[in-house]
């Protein structure tokens, strides 16, 4: 079952009803002012860190799960009857419904009685606020006296505080309405000088910035007093809960449209200008004053409207492609690579299911996030991968966590996730090779931020390596510290007395427990790291690189091989993880991808079977499971994986971050029609005809689909932010599809469902264009014979760098 469709034309998705099986949301912003948005406009806004410059207040698992956002109410003022044209809150029937998520914005339509509202929602480019343009149109016969309520709640700036510190913050609200201006400038904590405006472009018949007044006693969101009675209540807010609304009047004759702009954004003063006259109370606001004239006007609006558009081209603009599969075309062309930049933005603090206040940025995450975006915005992935190695530490290791705004490592969750190093090395090199940007490697970076300390990336990539060299187990293969990729396997949660639970901060690093995970990561890293030490003619440490890799890949094949598949880790007591020797949890998804992609097993067929057996085992027609059979009770000394229910998350669940390591690995032996079918299992535009199973979003993945022993096997969860879009992205356009950068170029090396034909792509590469034509005989499963570029046939699959500017011609023979 459907609840809408793609339109592929304009890059939207068209909800065609409210009441979706979950919110289906989309983000607002590219740059520092953020927002979320559902299909009812339920969400928020915040200015570059959603805990710590909260503009407007959410309540997270509510009931109704979305309730909070944007509203408009529109009254009929000769029946007194009132409606949300976004359905929510009031939820009143619509004649017509239709939500467009598109790139950036929302767009929301609906009708009831004869009156058209449509609400279009964005952030323009290189501003700190938003635009609500609605259109209200009357198509009766008759004239029509309408009101337009507006209305957000404030935030009082920390979002964590917010919703605890009651016994303060009932008190510390402040408001100011100027010109039909709504300041909200409530100080912050720390009496940071910002403050919020909400603004409307029609004259006002009336505001409220006191919710309790607006609403009235004892009623919802859904009942506004002022709404319902027709008149606002000129409502000034001291303490309690800030809000802000405009009543506007709108008499429209029949046939007439009116548009009418709310802007509503977030500014800062200086503190020695912060009131104006000095001294007093009153708020400073000269220099947004322009501002919002400026953007409550319908040009800048359409201005900045078609901006936005043209900025989405640009970067969409880097890779298109044409292929016989719609699903594909639609996520690589459109929805996987925005997925990718939002998570770009995001990290993984606000989403539905990230509530914005609990995370920083993940040392692991961002640096696998840039694998999905570092073609279209290189130079924010080039400042990126600098914020992040400076939060490492001088012995490799990292901190798991960094806060956006202050770019220091937070210690909440601690240090130890042993493969979270390594993944710096595989952030560089896909920068490096994307862009040819050596330049970055001999940047100076420091040591947990700490001035002075400064050495180059490139010995920050050296120390990622010897941190897992230094830290090896007793098989040889590396520790896991805390946990490794797998945030809950805890291998370290022993326990000295049997039946005794034991496990501190202190000890879950420091046990013996290794991870072939990390082994796989280490060898693929290593290989990375000869390849760019080469590039940098430094071939002695190239050599060692390599030879560090074979030796890991020895040590994979003596202690990380079950028979038939790569084990997963060597727990406290060194007994196996995800071997045929286990009860429970006796295969693992991760090191089979992991282990085949750093090139273990490719030569002497343990990769073939390994993957034979993550096909007899895992693999489900809504995804391939994290590991089988589920654990049916908590097992200390495997930790939290075991606490989740089986079929859902860590424990058996599908995590759809991994499921793309095993379609790489899948085209690495050439398999195109499993690494394809894998593809689409997971796809969520191929889903979207099961959305009543699937749940969420069909535009974008979810991080998780539970899996075969979960009542709910196909429903997927926390939408959005998750290392699944980068990942997806990566096996489908650089594997499947086979256009990679490398050093020496763009390898084009597809390896495709047999049933293809062929396909065309465009890719922008080191700024030149290259065409791609690869062809095909429908049937044919084998690997590209040779390339013709621009008429000449060449030699293997790399297509050299073009000169800035030039068009490439490339043509891909596949032949059996
Ligand atoms: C991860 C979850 C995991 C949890 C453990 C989070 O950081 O996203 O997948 O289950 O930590 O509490
Ligand atoms: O690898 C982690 C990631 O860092 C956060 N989400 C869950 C993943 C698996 O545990």
């Amino acid at each position: 079952m459907r609840y809408g469709h793609f339109d592929d034309e304009r890059r939207e998705y068209v909800i065609d009803r409210p009441d979706t099986p979950l919110p289906w949301i989309n983000y607002l912003g590219t740059e520092e002012y953020f927002g979320l948005v559902s299909n009812t406009a339920g969400g928020y806004s915040f200015y570059r860190d959603a805990r710590l410059r909260r503009l407007t207040r959410y309540r997270y698992n509510n009931a109704p799960f979305d309730l909070g956002g944007r509203y408009l109410y529109v009254r009929d003022d000769a029946t007194g009857d009132f409606w949300s044209p976004t359905w929510q809150p009031t939820r009143s029937p619509l004649d017509s419904y239709e939500c467009r998520h598109g790139l950036s914005y929302t767009r929301i339509a609906s009708a009831r009685g004869g009156i058209r509202a449509e609400t279009l929602y964005f952030v323009p480019l290189g501003e700190t606020l938003e635009v609500w343009r609605v259109r209200v149109t009357n198509d009766r016969d008759t004239a029509a006296e309408l009101s337009l309520f507006s209305s957000v709640e404030f935030c009082l700036w920390d979002a964590q505080d917010d919703a605890t510190n009651f016994q303060r913050n009932f008190s510390t609200g402040q408001v100011e309405v100027a010109d039909g201006v709504i300041y909200h400038k409530t100080e912050y904590r720390e009496r940071r000088d910002h403050f919020a405006y909400f603004a409307c472009s029609e004259p006002l018949a009336g505001f409220d910035t006191q919710r309790d007044t607006f609403l009235g006693p004892y009623r919802g969101w859904d009942q506004p007093a002022a709404v319902e009675r027709g008149a606002a209540f000129d409502s000034e807010a001291h303490g309690w809960a800030p809000i802000g609304s405009h009543h506007v009047r709108l008499a429209l004759a029949p046939g007439e449209t009116r548009e009418v702009v709310f802007v509503l954004g977030y500014a800062e003063n200086p503190r020695t200008e912060k009131f104006d006259p000095p001294g007093s109370q009153t708020l400073n606001k000269r220099h947004v004053r322009p501002v919002i004239e400026r953007w409550l006007r319908p040009e800048t609006v359409a201005e900045g409207f078609a901006a936005l558009g043209a900025y989405w081209d640009r970067l969409l603009g880097t890779l298109r492609v044409t292929t016989p599969d719609a699903d594909t075309d639609r996520m690589v062309n459109i929805w996987n690579a925005y997925q990718c930049v939002v998570t770009f933005n995001m990290s993984r603090s606000a989403s539905f299911y990230e509530s914005g206040i609990g995370r920083g940025m993940g040392f692991r995450d961002s640096n696998q996030d840039l694998l999905g975006f570092v073609h279209m915005i290189p130079d924010r992935a080039r400042q990126r991968i600098l914020d992040i190695a400076a939060t490492q530490m001088a012995t490799g290791g990292a901190y798991h966590q960094y806060q956006p705004l202050t770019k220091r490592g937070n210690n909440d969750i601690g240090e130890g996730f042993n493969d979270d190093p390594l993944w710096l090395v595989l952030g560089v090199s896909a920068y490096v090779k994307e862009t040819g940007d050596q330049t970055i490697l001999d940047e100076p970076v420091p040591f947990d931020n700490v001035p002075g300390s400064e050495v180059s990336l490139y010995e920050h990539l050296r120390r990622s390596v010897t941190y897992t060299q230094e830290r090896l187990g007793p098989h040889g293969l590396p520790l896991i510290g805390r946990a490794d990729w797998n945030d809950c396997l805890n291998l370290n949660c022993f326990s000295d007395t049997p039946g005794e639970p034991f496990q501190t901060t202190e000890n879950a690093s420091g046990g013996g427990a290794e991870s072939v995970f990390i082994a796989g990561q280490f060898v693929l890293a290593a290989k990375e790291l000869a390849a760019i030490a080469e590039l940098r003619g430094r071939d002695e440490e190239a050599a060692g690189y390599r030879a560090a890799a074979e030796k890991m890949t020895a040590v994979i094949i003596e202690h990380g091989w079950d028979g038939a598949w790569f084990r997963r880790a060597y727990d406290f007591h060194g007994h196996p993880v995800g071997s045929s020797e286990n009860d429970e949890g006796q295969i693992f998804i991760e090191p089979q991808g992991m282990c085949v992609l750093g090139g273990v097993g490719l030569d002497d067929g343990l990769a073939v079977r390994a993957l034979g057996s993550v096909a007899e085992r895992l693999a489900t027609p809504h995804g391939i499971i994290l590991q089988q059979p589920a654990y049916s009770d908590y097992r200390i000394e495997l930790g939290e994986i075991s606490s989740y229910p089986p079929g859902y998350k860590e424990n058996a669940g599908i995590f759809c971050h991994t499921n793309p390591w095993i379609m790489i690995a899948e085209a690495m032996v050439g398999h195109g029609d499993r690494a394809f079918d894998y593809y689409r299992s997971i796809n969520p535009s191929a889903r979207e005809a099961i959305s009543e199973v699937h749940r969420c979003e069909p535009y974008v993945y979810a991080q998780m689909i539970a899996g075969r022993d979960a009542p709910t096997h196909g429903e997927a969860k926390n939408s959005w932010l998750t290392g699944t879009a980068a990942w997806n992205f990566v096996a489908i356009t650089q594997w499947i599809l086979g256009i990679r950068p490398e050093l020496a170029g763009l390898r084009v090396d597809p390896v495709l469902p047999a049933a293809w034909s062929g396909f065309r792509a465009t890719r922008e590469f080191r700024s030149a264009t290259y065409e791609i034509t690869v062809r095909k005989a429908a049937g044919v499963s084998g690997r590209v014979a040779y390339l013709v570029v621009d008429g000449e046939r060449i030699d293997g699959t790399v297509v050299p760098p073009a000169p800035a500017g030039a068009v490439v011609a490339v043509e891909a023979v596949i032949e059996q």
